[in-house]
């Protein structure tokens, strides 16, 4: 009879081999070794070939991790068949992004079927681009924010002591704080965890050997009085016998793979690029050369899945406002010498140069930028630091969901009387296949401080224009200032009925100024940043049908303009529209600013309200924020 992987394109089920192996022998017979070697084989290529339908639909992903520790996956896999009751039986894995090895691993456990493998991050498919636990059979945990996972892992072993537990790690997760004091703690209870590290030297922006010049992992981790053994991650024999030492080591200890990343992926190997999803073009020949045409032929039929909306009252050509910030930064600096940049502005980043924008400041103005590692709280913190006199100026970035790492850093950097420039990109929900715990929807929590003298500012523009003014126009200002976009690009704001750009020549930015996009009589949508021209599109077709409902762009979050807010809130109703946290966002102080005033309109607010979907521009119409909806919305205030 057929396996049930015949058609998938890798017989997975005719090949893989579930092999038993006893931690208490290190040393692997030859048979065990060939077996071990091709199950390697045979998954790795299986991880290569999933991965890549996420690029071929352009959704993006991740390879070179997850196809790295594939030599570790199997020998655990071989421990929990062999002893199943000595262990807690999950591949823990603090790389979230390394997600494929449990989609993988699902599979192998007849938890999903494998053909469902090549839905890889698409919309819907409950395959997204981290674990979430609860949404994809067989998954055992979420992850997916770096640095979080080592510390819950100890917290599972408290409160079983007497098992065995496995955390894969890798070398960027591992330069994140929280890893230190989960170490310092397993040490100090001397926990039974086993923490298996690919130390492949490459992260998102680069080497961590050329940004962090002094870093050793393996030092690191003794200094915390773990057990450590280093191995060279691709000779099974050395890998596996670190595995068994490990193990059998009363207490916490730590197995070091030294690895290029992608060994044997042509074109990928010891890249950063291997980091990302591997290209549909490198995955073909991979496949081919392995004699898996099937698999080339399913591959090739993979293409994008595409929204096709046709949005009114904004232009069609796109422009990525996370790159446009880093662009506006460098205009800035225009004015400055090498010598007064270098002195006065200091850019720290935390290897996401190229997804935050940075990149355009790190290659024309060199002097004033730092590479450091995924350390946000001591990036932000430095950053600060150099800020804290009055002409100086710190710029940070990172996603918006990491924005709920350094709260409290915010805090102390505002009573230090700090100056820090933030770029929070990768707001809301638009485009992130990444899906929910890369959500940035708590943007507020950052505005935290005393009503008293507070002059942290939140700013999310509406389109490339409105970023570029807005930088110019704060870039000297003092305190703390977000300036947030998002992953997806969006278009130019353009007047009503109109070819002109709304925010076209000679437009200053005014902070704390709420914008009429559209005046109207009957009521207004209050909107800001990447849900602008989702509101436009809706309000401009809500007018043609003869309701006269305003637009309001209000670029400062988190400032109330006195006369703006008067005018349109006392017309009838307001709709608050927004993909940051419901719970948290605009919305839910609105209603209060307007209550204060005595302005009572009907009022409504929507943002985001649900886990994600995977998927792309789908996210806003699972969260209910396409103009559609906010057509349907307005209607149910009338
Ligand atoms: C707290 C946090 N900061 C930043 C990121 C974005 N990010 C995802 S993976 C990654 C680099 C990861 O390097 P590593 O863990 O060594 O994985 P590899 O490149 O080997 O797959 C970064 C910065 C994140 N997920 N979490």
């Amino acid at each position: 009879m057929a396996s049930a992987t015949a058609d998938f394109g890798i017989d997975v089920f005719a090949k893989y081999k579930p092999i038993a192996l006893d931690p208490a022998n290190p040393k692997l017979s030859e048979q065990q070794k060939a077996d071990l070697l091709s199950n390697i084989a045979v998954l790795r290529d299986t991880i290569v070939y999933f991965t890549s339908s996420g690029a071929a639909r352009g959704v993006s992903g991740h390879t070179g991790g997850p196809y790295d520790t594939i030599p570790e996956v199997c020998i655990l896999e071989a421990f929990f068949l062999h002893s199943s009751e000595k262990f807690i039986p999950i591949v823990y894995d603090e790389a979230g992004h390394r997600v494929a090895t449990q989609y993988l691993l699902s599979a192998l456990h007849k938890h999903i079927p494998f053909e469902h493998l090549l839905h890889y991050r698409e919309a819907n498919s409950k395959l997204p681009g981290h674990p979430e636990l609860g949404l994809t059979p067989g998954v055992q945990f979420s992850s997916g924010r770096l640095g979080h996972l080592w510390s819950f892992v100890n917290g599972v072993a408290l409160a079983n002591p007497d098992k065995t537990l496995f955390m894969l790690g890798s070398d960027g997760s591992q330069q994140e704080g929280d890893d230190a004091e989960a170490a310092r703690l397993a040490v100090a209870q001397n926990l039974n965890v086993k923490i298996i590290v690919d130390d492949n030297d490459v992260t998102i922006a680069g080497h961590p050997s050329d940004y962090m010049k002094g870093y050793s992992l393996a030092q690191t981790l003794k200094g915390h009085g773990l057990t450590v053994f280093e191995t060279p991650g691709e000779d099974v024999d050395k890998l596996y016998a670190s595995i068994c030492t490990a193990v059998t080591h009363n207490g916490p200890a730590a197995v070091i793979c030294k690895r290029k990343m992608a060994p044997g992926i042509k074109g990928l190997e010891g890249t950063t690029h291997a980091h990302d999803v591997i290209p549909v073009k490198i995955a073909t020949e991979y496949l081919k050369e392995r004699g898996y045409d099937k698999a080339v032929e399913k591959l090739q039929a993979i293409t994008p899945n595409s929204l096709a909306y046709l949005y009114t009252g904004s232009t069609q050509e796109k422009s990525a406002n996370r790159v446009v910030f880093g662009e506006a930064v460098v205009s800035v600096l225009e004015g400055l010498s090498k010598e007064e940049a270098r002195d006065r502005v200091r850019v720290i980043d935390s290897d996401l140069e190229g997804s935050t924008g940075l990149s355009v400041i790190h290659k024309q103005r060199p002097e004033v930028f730092l590479s450091s590692g995924i350390m946000e709280r001591g990036n932000f913190s430095a950053a600060a630091g150099f800020g804290s006199t009055k002409d100086r100026q710190g710029i940070f970035s990172t996603f918006s969901a990491f924005l709920e790492m350094i709260i409290s850093e915010i805090t102390m950097a505002r009573l230090n009387l700090a100056n820090v420039l933030c770029h929070f990109s990768h707001s809301g929900v638009d485009e992130m296949a990444d899906n929910t715990c890369h959500f940035g929807l708590n943007t507020y929590f950052a505005d935290n401080g005393l009503i008293d003298g507070d002059t942290t500012r939140l700013y999310f523009p509406a389109d490339a224009n409105q970023m570029r003014a807005t930088v110019a126009k704060v870039f000297w200002d003092q305190g703390i200032r977000l300036v947030i976009s998002t992953r997806a690009k969006v278009p130019l704001i353009l007047k009503e009925k109109s070819e002109e750009p709304f925010y076209g020549k000679g437009y200053e930015f005014a902070p704390g100024k709420d914008e009429f996009i559209r005046t109207g009589t009957a009521g207004y949508v209050v909107t800001f940043g990447e849900m602008v021209y989702r509101a436009v599109d809706a309000v401009d077709r809500l007018r043609s049908e003869g309701l006269d409902v305003g637009l309001i762009n209000k670029s400062t979050l988190n400032v109330v303009d006195e006369e703006a807010m008067r005018k349109w809130g006392s017309t009838g109703f307001v709709l608050v529209l927004e993909s940051l946290n419901q719970k948290t966002g605009l919305g839910s102080k609105l209603g209060t600013w307007l209550l204060e005033r005595q302005l009572t309109p009907k009022y409504k607010y929507i943002g985001t309200t649900k886990e994600g979907s995977g998927g792309l521009g789908e996210q806003i119409f699972h969260q209910g924020l396409d103009p559609q909806s906010v057509i349907k919305a307005v209607r149910s205030l009338q």
